[in-house]
C-alpha cells in the first residue's frame, strides 16, 4: 500500500465513490475518474474488510474488473453472474451497498456473498463454486427465450473452474448458441495455490508461444470498433488455425480471447467493449493478482483469503493461543493416525487450509491429495483408494459434501468400503451464513445403508471417534462443528470406541435429554437447570437401542438436541427406534429449523435458533408446563 493510499484511508477520503449511488454513474464516468474511483475502492475494501472481516485477497484482486464491467455492461438490465461470490465487495459498493458494508456478514447485515433477496444487481445468489456458467446459461437461454436482448457475463476463477460443474457448463455452453461471455479471472489460486491440469494448461497458455503468435490481432481487437473488430477476429481464427494450436477453449467451441491484465482499465474496457456483442460463447482470459494493492495480502493471500478484524497498516496478527478447534484436533489426529498406519491416505477438495490439513501435507506428501474444487470427484476418488486396500479420510466440510452426496451412496455406501468422512463445520458456521451451515448431514446421512455416523461433544471424543472411523470396515462420518469445543484435554490413544454405545452423563428425573455431538454443553446445562437425565449419544447411526429404551421407560419427556435441522436429523432416528418399538412416550425434538438461518455471529445465531442452555431449558420448561390430565408415562405397548 502506498503512503497517500494509507493517507486516504486515514482521512477516510472517498470523495468519488460517494458519488456513486448506483452503476449509472460509473457508466458515465471518464477514464481518469475510473481509475481513481478504484484507486478509491480498493481503499474501502481494505479499510471496510480491516474493521468486519471478510473475504480480503480475492476482493482486492477483482476491483479494475468490476469497474470496467458496470462501465462497460447495462447493469441490472445486463446480467452478471459471480462464481462463489466472495469477491463481490466491490460489486456491491458499487451498487448501492457502500454504507450497508460496515455490518457486513453481521446478524441482519448484508452477506458477504451475492443474494437475490439482497440487490437486484445479484442475479444469482452463490457461495458454492463452480455455478456460474450455468447459471448464466440459464439466465441467457431464457431471454432469448422470451425476447429480450441483453448481454449475459459468469465471472469464474481459475479455482472454481476446475469444479466439475464448470466444465459440464463449458460443454453445454460449446454447443447451445447462447450469447453468453465468460471471464475467466485467473489468479493461479484457488484458496491455496490452483491444482490441476487445467491450472497447468491456463499456465501454459500464458507463457507459451501461443500467446505471442496471437498478439498482434490481439491488440488490434482492443483498439478497433465493433465490425472491425469482428473481421479482426476471423482473420485471426483464420491465421491461428495455420500457425498456432486452439485452445482448449476453443475447441470446445468458445471464441478465446486473452490473456490480458485484470489490473488495466486500459486493457479490461477496450476488450469488454469490443467483445460484448459478438455472438455465441466468448471466453475472456483476465489475469489478476490476489491481494492486488495491499502488500501484505499480495506476499501472503492465503492469510488474507478471510480474515478477521486487524489494523492496515500493521496487517494481521497471529491468534492469542487458546484451546484447539476441532479443526485442529483433526489435524493433529490425522498425523499421528498416519504415523501409525501406512494405509492412511487423506484427500481435501481445495480445503487444505480450512480443514486442518497444513501440518499432513507437509509430514505425508505422498499421501495428502488435493484434488481441487471437486466434491464429487474427492468422494469417489477415495472410493477407488478403499477398493485397493487404503482407508481414505475425506476431509470436507458438511455444506460441501452436499455435492457429492450421490458418489456418497452409489460409490461409498451401496459397496460398502472403508472411507472415513471427516465432516468440518457440522451446524452453524456463523458469518458466511446460509450457504455454509452444515444443517442437514445428519439427515442426508442417517438414511445411508451401511454408514456409520458420530458426532463428538469434547475434542478428546473427536480423535476417538475418528479412530473408530479410521478402523471400522465401512463406511464412517465424523461430524463436528467450526471453533473450538469445550477444552476438553487431548490425550485419547488411538484405540476406537464401542460402536453404538452411548453414555449416561446426568441422572435426574421425569425429563431426559438426548444430547448429539456439539449439543452435550448445553444440554448439561440445561439438565442441570431441569434436573434432568442427560446422555451423551456420541452414535447417530447405529443408535444405542437399548439405552434409548430404557430412558425411554424411565422418564416422562424424552427430548432429542442437535445441531442439525430437525427434519430427519438425530431426533427423527430416536422417534424412528421407539416406534419401532411400539413405544409411547412424549418426545420434544430440539434443532435447527425448517428454514435457512442467515449469517452472524456463530453463538448468536445459536441462540436465536434455540441451542443455546438457557434456549433449551425454557424449551423443554414450556413443554412440561402444559397442564396435562396426568403425568405422561411412557408404556410399552405390549
Ligand atoms: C463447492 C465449493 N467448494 C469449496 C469452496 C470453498 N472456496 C471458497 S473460495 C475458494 C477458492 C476459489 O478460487 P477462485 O475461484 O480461483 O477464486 P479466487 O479466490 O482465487 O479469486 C474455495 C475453494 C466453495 N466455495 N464451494
Amino acid at each position: 500500500m502506498t503512503e497517500s493510499r494509507a493517507a486516504d484511508i486515514a482521512s477516510n477520503n472517498f470523495a468519488l465513490l460517494e458519488t456513486v449511488a448506483d452503476p449509472a454513474v460509473v457508466r458515465r464516468m471518464e477514464r481518469a475518474e475510473l481509475e481513481t474511483l478504484a484507486g478509491e475502492l480498493r481503499a474501502f475494501i481494505l479499510d471496510s474488510v480491516a474493521k468486519t472481516g471478510g473475504h480480503l485477497s480475492s476482493n482486492l484482486g477483482t476491483v479494475e474488473l468490476t469497474v470496467a464491467l458496470h462501465h462497460v455492461f447495462d447493469t441490472p438490465h445486463d446480467r452478471i453472474v459471480w462464481d462463489v461470490g466472495h469477491q463481490t465487495y466491490a460489486h456491491k459498493i458499487l451498487t448501492g451497498r457502500r454504507d450497508a458494508m460496515a455490518r457486513l456478514r453481521m446478524h441482519r447485515g448484508i452477506s458477504g456473498f451475492p443474494r437475490r433477496c439482497e440487490s437486484e444487481y445479484d442475479t444469482f445468489g452463490t457461495a458454492h463454486s463452480s455455478t456460474s456458467i450455468s447459471a448464466a446459461l440459464g439466465i441467457a437461454q431464457a431471454a432469448k427465450l422470451k425476447g429480450e436482448t441483453r448481454r449475459v457475463v459468469a465471472v469464474i476463477g481459475d479455482g472454481a473452474m476446475s469444479g466439475g460443474m464448470a466444465f459440464e457448463a463449458m460443454n453445454n455452453a460449446g454447443i447451445a448458441d447462447l450469447d453468453v461471455l465468460v471471464i475467466l479471472n485467473d489468479n493461479e489460486m484457488s484458496i491455496s495455490p490452483a491444482v490441476g491440469a487445467l491450472n497447468r494448461y491456463l499456465a501454459r497458455l500464458l507463457s507459451g508461444p501461443y500467446i505471442a503468435a496471437r498478439r498482434p490481432v490481439k491488440e488490434m481487437l482492443k483498439t478497433a470498433m465493433p465490425p472491425v473488430a469482428r473481421f479482426a477476429r476471423r482473420a485471426e481464427e483464420h491465421v491461428k488455425g495455420m500457425i498456432v494450436p486452439s485452445t482448449l477453449f476453443e475447441e470446445l467451441g468458445f471464441n478465446y480471447f486473452g490473456p490480458i491484465d485484470g489490473h488495466d482499465l486500459d486493457s479490461l474496457i477496450p476488450t469488454l467493449r469490443n467483445i460484448r456483442d459478438l455472438p455465441g460463447p466468448r471466453l475472456l482470459h483476465v489475469i489478476t493478482r490476489k491481494g492486488q494493492g495491499y502488500k501484505l495480502a499480495e506476499a501472503d493471500p492465503v492469510m488474507y483469503h478471510g480474515v478477521s478484524r486487524f489494523v492496515p497498516l500493521t496487517g494481521l496478527k497471529p491468534p492469542a493461543p487458546s484451546k484447539p478447534s476441532y479443526t485442529q484436533v483433526f489435524g493433529d489426529w490425522l498425523c499421528d493416525m498416519a504415523a501409525q498406519d501406512p494405509r492412511l491416505v487423506a484427500i481435501t477438495p481445495a480445503m487444505r487450509e480450512g480443514s486442518g490439513m497444513v501440518r499432513f501435507a507437509g509430514e505425508f506428501p505422498e499421501r495428502f491429495f488435493d484434488v481441487g474444487i471437486a466434491e464429487q470427484h474427492a468422494v469417489t476418488f477415495g472410493a477407488g483408494l478403499a477398493c485397493e486396500g487404503m482407508v481414505p479420510v475425506v476431509a470436507i466440510y458438511s455444506t460441501f459434501l452436499q455435492r457429492g452426496y450421490d458418489q456418497l451412496i452409489h460409490d461409498v455406501c451401496l459397496q460398502n468400503l472403508p472411507v472415513l468422512f471427516a465432516i468440518d463445520r457440522a451446524g452453524i458456521a456463523g458469518a458466511d451464513g446460509a450457504t455454509h451451515h452444515g444443517a442437514f448431514d445428519l439427515s442426508y446421512l442417517r438414511c445411508l445403508p451401511n454408514m456409520t455416523i458420530m458426532a463428538p461433544a469434547d475434542e478428546n471424543e473427536c480423535r476417538q471417534m475418528l479412530t473408530t472411523g479410521f478402523l471400522h470396515a465401512g463406511p464412517s462420518a465424523v461430524r463436528y462443528p467450526r471453533g473450538s469445543g469445550c477444552g476438553a484435554a487431548i490425550d485419547a490413544a488411538l484405540v476406537p470406541l464401542p460402536i453404538g454405545k452411548a453414555q449416561i452423563r446426568r441422572h435426574g428425573h421425569g425429563i431426559a435429554i438426548l444430547a448429539f455431538g456439539s449439543m452435550l454443553g448445553p444440554a448439561l446445562a440445561a439438565g442441570d437447570a431441569l434436573d434432568a437425565t442427560v446422555v451423551n449419544m456420541r452414535f447417530v447411526k447405529p443408535l444405542d437401542v437399548a439405552l434409548v429404551l430404557d430412558v425411554a421407560a424411565r422418564h416422562e419427556l424424552v427430548v432429542t438436541v442437535e445441531e442439525n435441522v430437525v427434519a430427519g436429523g438425530a431426533g427423527s432416528g430416536v422417534a424412528e427406534l421407539l416406534a419401532a418399538h411400539a413405544f409411547t412416550v412424549d418426545i420434544l425434538h430440539l434443532g435447527l429449523p425448517d428454514r435457512f438461518v442467515d449469517h452472524g455471529d456463530q453463538n448468536q445465531l445459536l441462540a436465536s435458533v434455540g441451542l443455546d442452555s438457557a434456549a433449551i431449558a425454557s424449551a423443554i420448561a414450556e413443554r412440561v408446563r402444559p397442564a396435562r390430565p396426568a403425568p405422561l408415562r411412557a408404556n410399552r405397548r405390549a
